[in-house]
């Protein structure tokens, strides 16, 4: 499959228009921190590209003026995380699908093909646009069925953070991992972004040791995913100390709102998907909360060095597949319970008898592609959270946006066992 890199480029010697005269100096090598400058959007305007975690940007030819997309809504096999493969519906090739990047007053025409077993169509949400381009099945236009490509023109007369979903059989297709980011990019930004990341949150249900998610699901969901990868599955969001900052949010969850909660900075709440916060009404923040079908901008200067978390708050959004139809087990000791009990039941799990903690890594054994209680090994201990949760990795000096492995904790900084000397001379006995 041709590159973003190469389509843009190829296209920007083939394709004239917005993109005829692009010096090939801005398309730097994958090495360098490539992310800057390779974008044709953001060259137009100056700014960062938008980098979609786990994901990608989708390629465009200029025909005569106007950007030219192509979707195509396919089944897809996609890796939720480590150890979890799922059968999934996705725009070429992937889910969530690729980000639409454009420029505002950007003439756009999108071409959707549907290699799904029903029919579709897209609807771009928060985009204003003709009636008959709203994507609606049945009230907008007919149905896309399988084998037909539909085509979609109109203008982005507003810049902002939006949101493409199917709108036929809503509750199937997007519950199987049908949706995608659009980013307009202001055309005279008042000021720069360093970084300006996109990330969709959506939630699924997985059957433990299925492959097929269960989009008839209504409230227990089990697979809570950052652009449909759930932890440890997500990429860490590389930023180089002193850059500001952009974190681009949508929700196309089902049922759930996500408020999601960054460590290590107060930031501001800058735009919805209906538009820009004036700057006197923006508000600081730790935690935003995502409403399932609307888009938050975040912005703020990453000063502070560090491995950050960020990560849903609500706190069975940071599990994998947890398994929580037993009893609670706390304070007793369930030994042997969970062998004896999955010939039975082959999902079956008890929860821990002193709490959770450690599960995902006490050599468990457990169903065939599942990943129930997973996490990782982190720097300091294991890391004992799933789902949506990721690290945002601020570093001094940085060349690359490749990840930097762990923090190192400059001397002094960094919490540790008391010693029996230092209780002592605190007062604190034991
Ligand atoms: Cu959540």
């Amino acid at each position: 499959m041709i590159s973003r890199r190469n389509f843009v480029m190829g296209s920007g010697i083939a394709g004239g228009g917005l993109l005829a005269g692009r010096p090939a100096v801005a398309l730097q090598d994958a090495e360098g921190v490539a992310e800057v400058g390779t974008d044709a959007p953001a060259q137009q305007t100056g700014s960062a590209s938008v980098v979609t975690p786990n994901g990608v940007s989708l390629p465009f030819r200029v025909v005569e003026g106007v950007k030219v997309f192509h979707l195509i809504a396919e089944p897809v096999e996609h890796e939720f995380a480590p150890g979890l493969k799922g059968s999934c519906w996705g725009y070429n090739g992937r889910t969530s699908g690729p980000t639409i990047e454009a420029v505002e007053g950007d003439r756009v025409r999108i071409y959707v093909t549907n290699r799904l077993p029903e029919p579709t169509t897209i609807h771009w949400h928060g985009i204003i646009l003709p009636n008959g381009m709203d994507g609606v099945g049945g009230l907008n236009q007919p149905y896309i069925r399988p084998g037909e490509t539909f085509r979609y023109e109109f203008t982005f007369l507003y810049p902002g953070t939006y949101m493409y979903h199917p709108h036929v059989d809503e509750m199937t297709q997007m519950g199987m991992g049908l949706m995608g980011m659009i980013v307009v990019h202001q055309r005279n930004p008042r000021y720069q972004v360093d970084r300006d990341f996109a990330i969709m949150l959506s939630e699924w249900y997985v059957p433990i040791g299925a492959r097929r998610p269960d989009p008839r699901e209504m409230s227990d969901f089990n697979v809570l995913t950052l652009n449909s990868k759930a932890f440890p599955g997500t990429e860490p969001l590389v930023v180089r100390t002193g850059q500001r900052v952009r974190m681009r949010f949508g929700n196309l969850s089902a049922m759930d709102n996500h408020p999601i909660h960054l460590h290590g900075y107060f930031f501001k709440i800058t735009a919805t998907d209906g538009g820009p916060i004036a700057e006197t009404a923006q508000w600081p923040e730790t935690t935003v909360l995502v409403p399932v079908g609307a888009t938050r901008d975040i912005e703020f200067v990453a000063d502070a060095p560090g491995d950050w978390a960020m990560h849903c708050h609500f706190t069975h959004h940071i599990m994998n597949q947890m398994g929580h139809e037993g009893p609670n087990v706390i304070g007793l000791d369930p030994a042997g319970l969970d062998d004896r009990i999955r010939p039975l039941l082959p999902g079956y799990m008890t929860m821990g008898q002193s709490g959770m903690a450690g599960m995902g890594h006490m050599g468990m054994s457990m169903p065939d592609n599942s990943i129930p209680m997973k996490g990782a090994p982190g720097k300091h201990d294991y890391l004992d959270m799933g789902g949506m949760f990721t690290v945002l990795k601020v570093r001094d000096d940085i060349t690359s946006y490749q990840d930097p492995g762990w923090y190192q904790n400059p001397p002094g900084t960094l919490s540790r066992q008391a010693s029996s000397e230092e209780l002592e001379a605190d007062g604190i006995s034991l």
